[in-house]
């Protein structure tokens, strides 16, 4: 495989090719999912693990305290420790819809969400909506191609027809959550969660696979949420995750 830093001549979009910069510079393929409810609690932890990650992937929906100074905070952190902004608000409507939902309402996602991601379900529409409001502000998209959750309906054939579509966009589409990687591709970056060393999964239908084997996968950016947030340290767990994710890229070269 070629390396992370290899593959920026071949990404077309602006927040791939940083995102494949900084995991060079920065020795991390780790993506830490704050899922906590406070913005404060969610602040601090951005500020104590973001110097182990890559990304930085948010619910802003699940925030009981949204405010648009949390989002200049957040900023704030996302330059000091140098990780991107991954909102997981995963888009599933038509082109029209989406961008209002991107752009307006209380969350702004557009702007300041370096990336976000969307069901491919509805068809170009919903790229369509999303890549008119995100390119003008150098955005990103992922479209989901895999879930990790059990009995989920996105077969090998959904993989390979949101790739397709995907194909159609490599300005502003740089990648996809998966579980595998879909394509020989060089450009397309993957982001695979439902990683946790002990991969045993929830009682809500979360499988795992150990870091090691989701970069094995083809993966890129392993997702951890609570195998850090749950970690009685998680500033020690997130370097575990990220060592593991790291050792199990330079075996892939
Ligand atoms: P966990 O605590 O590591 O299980 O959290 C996983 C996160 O990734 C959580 O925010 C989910 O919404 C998100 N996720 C996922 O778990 N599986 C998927 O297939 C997709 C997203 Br897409």
């Amino acid at each position: 495989m070629p390396s992370y830093k290899d593959r920026i001549q071949f990404c077309k979009n602006p927040v791939g090719k940083k995102l494949l910069a900084l995991m060079t510079e920065k020795e991390t393929n780790l993506a830490f999912s704050v899922d906590v409810t406070q913005t404060k609690d969610l602040l601090l932890l951005a500020d104590k693990i973001g110097p182990e990650i890559c990304i930085l992937k948010t619910h802003v929906d699940i925030l009981e305290d949204f405010s648009l100074s949390f989002i200049h905070e957040l900023e704030e952190l996302a330059q000091k420790h140098q990780f991107l902004i991954f909102e997981d608000r995963k888009f599933a409507d038509i082109g029209h819809t989406v961008q209002l939902q991107y752009q307006k309402g209380i969350y702004h996602i557009a702007d300041w969400a370096h990336m976000t991601n969307a069901h491919s379900l509805p068809g170009p529409g919903i790229v369509e909506g999303l890549r008119e409001a995100g390119l003008a502000k150098e955005r990103g998209l992922l479209l989901l191609a895999e879930m990790s959750s059990k009995g989920n309906l996105l077969d090998k054939n959904y993989a390979n027809q949101t790739l397709a579509l995907a194909e159609q966009y490599p300005d502003f589409v740089f990648g996809f959550i998966a579980q595998h990687k879909l394509s020989d591709n060089p450009a397309w970056i993957y982001l695979t969660p439902g990683v946790q060393i002990e991969d045993k999964g929830d009682n809500l239908g979360q499988q795992y696979v150990t870091p090691e084997k989701a970069i094995q996968n083809g993966s890129d950016v392993i997702i951890v949420g609570r195998g850090i947030l749950k970690a009685s340290d998680p500033v020690s767990a997130a370097k575990k995750y990220r060592e593991a994710g790291w050792e199990a890229y330079l075996k892939t070269l």
